[in-house]
């Protein structure tokens, strides 16, 4: 097979483990906390989760550990997105497992959930991991999007495990994938299986983290190379000074990687999602802060710039957000009916009298095409497909409209040309960072103690990422202490929490601070691509928004 000479290179990375996981494997012992309550809806939670509910923190210590140097067979899966980092989680869950015995299994379900549904697996071997290491992408066993949640599907998952003999499964996905770990985890307690379940924090949209999650794997690599891309835009834009530059990021809901990305780069303007809800911003309210800057530029005589736009940004402005909480509402219940209308207009008359006014008259006001991605389907998990939805263009044209009113008014001088660009695949399937070839890996390793150590129900968890990784602190969540009750399609259901920006934290507030002055004046910073061999200072640094949350921790 032929490789390229920086994909050789990365085969001999040797990911730098933490000093708690780098003694000899029956050296590492587990010490259990004290029980645990879920972040909110205790009593339904526990209801729900009657045998996994509550289990107590879990570090790893040094101490004997007799159990873990059983031969044992586990199962992977990547579920969901593609996050650069996840080659080396099922890296590190291998090669622990060799340690603990040679004798030890790992089997790859293909395709996602769905490959433990249907039994489609292959055994890693040797020579498969040590083609993937270190690098991007989910492509030595694939992913997916499928949810295992009717009873069916899980009778045929522990069908399946069970036929492979296997002790464990390892769900490596985000909050929504841990959530379908945590019921799978629940469901083999149930029926007095002893097949273990961990999970794994994955996601380039950096929304699973809590208290004890810093980050999700995958982050740090988007991140930087979306940064590397706006700032090369950015370079562009100064240089022949006549675009405009709207560009959407990926990140579903949450506004992380906009606001790392905006912190990297000092762009002209970054909308915060989060920020515009809590403030009640209309879409022309949006439209007229993007404006105020291309004017005050424009005096300046400078007609270029960028405009960052975080991908879940519909979803925050209240009176989308009400629009299509009311079309999934509408959509869990008469999606087949309203699919089987050809015409959009009479899709928007069926749609009208179950809308309220307001929703009916913001939906009909759209640009058609926006309209019609609203009805687009939602996945497995009930979320709007917001990396479908053209928000960079929508907010082109409006505010290339809003420019025309002013420019008759006499406000407005300049000449607006503008582009538009989404980055969300480009960065999902890079090398790894060292940082994410480092904690992808450590992750893994993490999941194999707690499987070895006969844990289930728990997320495999590495801390105090802010400092050099062999300080890192590994050890595993109980999936119970970070879910609550949310409303999917239609309904309530127990969910681990997604984490949106803090308006009250430090990376929100050190972007507030300088973005007054940048939406003025140019002020682009151009961060350049990932380093991945070098000085330190280069090549292992976190994400500033880690740094900033964090940074108490550095020690
Ligand atoms: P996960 O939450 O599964 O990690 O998804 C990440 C993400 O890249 C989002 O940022 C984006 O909205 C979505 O996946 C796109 O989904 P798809 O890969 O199905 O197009």
């Amino acid at each position: 097979m032929d490789i390229s000479v920086f994909q050789k290179a990365r085969y001999a990375y040797q990911p730098k483990l933490p000093a708690g996981l780098s003694r000899e494997v029956t050296d590492i012992a587990l010490k259990f906390g004290s029980p645990t309550e879920s972040v909110a809806d205790q009593e339904d939670l526990k209801a729900i989760f009657k045998h996994s509910y509550g289990k107590p923190l879990v570090t790893f210590e040094p101490g004997s550990n007799d159990k873990i140097g059983r031969p044992l067979k586990a199962g992977v899966i990547l579920s969901g997105g593609q996050a650069p980092g996840g080659h080396n989680v099922i890296a590190g869950l291998y090669d622990g497992l060799k340690k603990g015995n040679p004798g030890s299994k790992l089997y790859g379900f293909l395709g996602g959930p769905s490959g433990l549904i249907e039994n489609k697996h292959i055994e890693l071997t040797d020579s498969i991991i040590d083609s993937y290491r270190n690098t991007g992408g989910f492509d030595i066993i694939g992913s997916g999007r499928t949810k295992i949640e009717t009873g069916e599907q899980f009778a045929s998952s522990w069908e399946n495990a069970k036929k492979l003999g296997l002790n464990a499964v390892v769900i490596i996905g985000g909050d929504d994938s841990n959530t379908n770990a945590a019921l799978l985890a629940e469901y083999f307690l149930e029926h007095r299986s002893d097949i273990q379940v961990i999970g794994c924090p994955k996601t380039i949209d950096g929304d699973l983290k809590n208290e004890h999650i810093e980050a999700s794997f995958g982050f740090d690599t988007a991140v930087k190379t979306y940064s590397e891309l706006i700032g090369n835009i950015q370079r562009d834009a100064n240089s022949a000074k006549k675009y405009w530059h709207f560009i959407k990021l990926m990140g579903r809901a949450a506004s992380h990687i906009a606001l790392e990305c905006a912190l990297q780069t000092q762009p002209n303007i970054c909308l915060i999602s989060e920020e515009l809800e809590a403030k009640h911003w209309s879409l022309l309210q949006v439209v007229d802060y993007i404006c105020n800057s291309i004017v005050k530029r424009a005096e300046n005589k400078e007609n270029f710039g960028v405009v960052l736009i975080p991908e879940g940004v519909v979803e925050f402005i209240p009176e989308m957000k009400k629009l299509i909480q009311e079309l999934n509402d509408i959509l869990a219940v008469h999606e087949t009916e309203l699919m089987k209308i050809d015409s959009f207009p009479e899709q928007l008359d069926f749609l009208g009298p179950k809308l309220s006014a307001a929703s009916d008259g913001l939906l009909r006001h759209l640009p058609l095409r926006i309209a019609r991605e609203l009805l687009m389907d939602r996945d497995p998990h009930g979320n709007v497909q917001v990396s479908l939805i053209e928000t960079e263009k929508l907010l082109m044209d409006m505010t290339q409209k809003r420019l025309g009113e002013l420019k008759e008014k006499g406000v407005y001088k300049g000449k607006f040309s503008a582009l538009g660009h989404f980055f969300g695949y480009e960065g999902r399937c890079a090398f790894p960072s060292n940082f994410d070839a480092n904690y992808g890996y450590a992750l893994g390793f993490g999941a194999f103690i707690l499987i070895a150590s006969g844990q289930t129900g728990y997320i495999s968890c590495v801390k105090n990422l802010v400092a050099p990784a062999d300080r890192w602190i590994p050890g595993g969540i109980p999936f119970t202490m970070m879910m609550n009750l949310e409303y999917r399609h239609g309904s309530k259901k127990p969910v681990i929490r997604k984490a949106l920006v803090n308006l009250e934290g430090a990376p929100f507030k050190t972007f507030a601070v300088g973005r007054d002055a940048w939406a003025v004046k140019t002020s682009f910073l151009y961060p350049g691509s990932i380093q991945y061999y070098g000085p330190p200072e280069v090549c292992d640094q976190p994400t500033k928004t880690l740094k900033l949350e964090h940074s108490q921790l550095v020690t």
